[in-house]
């Protein structure tokens, strides 16, 4: 240390040593507290498969439950028993996300919160949950909502 010191004294009075009129600030703390590096959570979104099926006599979803990350992707599936569809209810998704889960849903929707009917057999209806807040996002098939037909997302950071 009074190396140091010593040395940025003669410096200092040096001519052209530096070229400025203080002394070089000497740095006792970097070597006690290395520099962290912030590196941001880098995750590639996940794609999720719900299959929308007839089995036997049940119309359902399968996994009929789910737990994705926001950003994630659902794609829904017509497997069997359709025409399907996806419709959220209002009532049972936080009503911060309502406005970005409406906005999720595209093609020739049926209403408010009501994607399209998949009347082909393998159509397939992608949602991508971005700017959405965590909480469950419960939801049924048009079509099937009298045969019990539902199904619950959860989003969760
Ligand atoms: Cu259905």
């Amino acid at each position: 240390m009074k190396a140091i010191a010593l040395m940025a004294g003669v410096c200092w009075m040096a001519a052209g040593c530096g070229g400025g009129d203080k002394p070089p600030a000497v740095d006792t703390t970097s070597a006690a507290a290395p520099a962290t590096t912030e590196a941001p959570m880098v995750s590639a979104n996940a794609t999720h498969d719900v299959n929308m099926v007839l089995e036997g006599t049940a119309y359902r979803f399968v996994p009929s439950e789910l737990t994705i990350k926001p950003g994630d992707k659902v794609i829904f599936h017509n497997v069997s028993g359709g025409p399907h569809n996806v419709q959220f209810w209002a009532d049972s998704i936080p009503a911060a996300s309502r406005a970005a889960l409406d906005a999720a849903m595209t093609g020739e929707k049926l209403g408010e919160l009501t994607g399209p009917l998949l009347v082909e057999p393998n159509q397939t209806y992608e949602m991508v949950f971005a700017g959405m807040v965590d909480g469950d996002y419960r939801f049924t098939c048009t079509p099937h909502m009298t045969f019990g037909m539902s199904g619950k997302i959860t989003i969760r950071q």
